[in-house]
Order: C-alpha cells, then sequence, then structure tokens
C-alpha cells in the first residue's frame, strides 16, 4: 500500500463544494482510500496574483495505484469538475497535485515528486504540516514544519476540519 500527500485548491464559484466533490471523487476511486484532510484555509493567491482568492486544503490518501496512475486519477478528476486548462498559475475550479508519494523521489517528464514548488508555498505547506507535524522532505530529511515559507502571510483558517465525514457532509 502506497501513503501520498496531495495539495487541492479552488478559486472559482462555490470553492468548498469543490474541494468537497474533489475529495469525494477520489474517496470513490476503487484503489484510494481518504485517510485524513486538513482544515480549510483561505489563501491569497501566489504566482499570478490578480485572481481570486483560493480555498485550499492538503488530504492523505492510501492508494494501490502507482504514482503516474495517481496522477491520471487527479487529472480525471480536474476534467470532471470543469477546469479549463488555460492560463499557467490562473484560475480554476480545482487543482489537485501530488505533493509526496511514500518516500520517494520522482523525476519523470510530466511527475516530479515531492512537488517542486512545495516548500515555497505556506498554503501546502500550513495544512500538510496540521495533519502530519512530523513529514519531512524525502530528499532533504528536512521537516516541512521548518521551512521559512510557512510563517508566510496570506494563509488563513476559514473552516476548521475535525473529521472527514464533516467535510464531506
Ligand atoms: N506535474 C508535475 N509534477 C506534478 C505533481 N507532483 N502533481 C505536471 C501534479 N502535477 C504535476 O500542471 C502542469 C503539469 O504539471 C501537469 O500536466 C502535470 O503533468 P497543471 O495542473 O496542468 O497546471 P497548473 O496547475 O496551472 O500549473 P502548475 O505549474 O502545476 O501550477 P501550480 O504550481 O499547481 O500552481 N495560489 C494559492 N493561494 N493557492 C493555490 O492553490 N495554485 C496555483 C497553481 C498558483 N497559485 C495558487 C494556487
Ligand atoms: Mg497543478
Amino acid at each position: 500500500m502506497n501513503n501520498a500527500y496531495l495539495s487541492l485548491g479552488s478559486n472559482i464559484g462555490n470553492r468548498l463544494e469543490h474541494l468537497q466533490q474533489a475529495v469525494e471523487l477520489l474517496n470513490e476511486h476503487p484503489s484510494i482510500k481518504v485517510l485524513k484532510v486538513s482544515s480549510v484555509y483561505e489563501t491569497e493567491p501566489v504566482g499570478l496574483t490578480e485572481q481570486a482568492k483560493f480555498l485550499n486544503i492538503v488530504v492523505n490518501l492510501e492508494t494501490t495505484l502507482e504514482a503516474t496512475e495517481l496522477l491520471s486519477a487527479c487529472q480525471s478528476i480536474e476534467n470532471k469538475l470543469g477546469r479549463m486548462r488555460k492560463i499557467r498559475w490562473g484560475p480554476r475550479t480545482v487543482d489537485l497535485d501530488i505533493l509526496l508519494y511514500n518516500e520517494e523521489h520522482i523525476q519523470l517528464e510530466h511527475l516530479i515528486i515531492p512537488h517542486i514548488r512545495m516548500q515555497e508555498r505556506a498554503f501546502v505547506l500550513v495544512p500538510l504540516v496540521e495533519i502530519n507535524s512530523e513529514v519531512k522532505n524525502p530528499i532533504t530529511g528536512r521537516l516541512y514544519h521548518e521551512e521559512p515559507a510557512i510563517k508566510e502571510d496570506g494563509v488563513n483558517l476559514w473552516k476548521k476540519i475535525v473529521r472527514i465525514e464533516e467535510f464531506l457532509q
């Protein structure tokens, strides 16, 4: 069994509903079981800053899928929820990125794990550390809660989540 962390973000329409639908679709996948869902954070856009605020969460799951198969599953959920793939870093119904897959270092043309920008992004680090404060960068061995970027502004608790069921209701 493999263990993975995903980052989910939405900044269009009913943002919470998009995140809930994405987690439901992940959990409905026969080879994926969602173990933990972080609280929901409202975050200032990073990269392309002239866009609406995001809601971001991090999800921990177990899966029998290979990393590349998990990426395909994430992309089909993005497509199902109507993402328009137009502007890099631009607005999206829902975006699913794989942060970590076991403690593997994967470098393929279309898949890099750990996610290359995760240690620079408070909107990833804050929810990640909330669900597992001991998680480490598998390459450097550094704890993600020690990354300086975690202290950056622009990430605010929006909805406290204690149990997955509560999130999926
Ligand atoms: N790809 C490579 N590695 C991975 C991975 N570990 N997980 C490839 C998922 N995908 C990975 O992504 C482009 C390509 O990355 C994919 O085809 C896949 O093969 P994309 O989702 O098509 O395009 P994108 O998301 O627009 O670009 P990118 O570079 O992934 O952007 P990011 O880094 O995901 O940034 N600000 C806030 N506050 N919250 C956000 O959630 N998100 C972004 C998107 C920007 N600013 C944000 C947020
Ligand atoms: Mg992406």
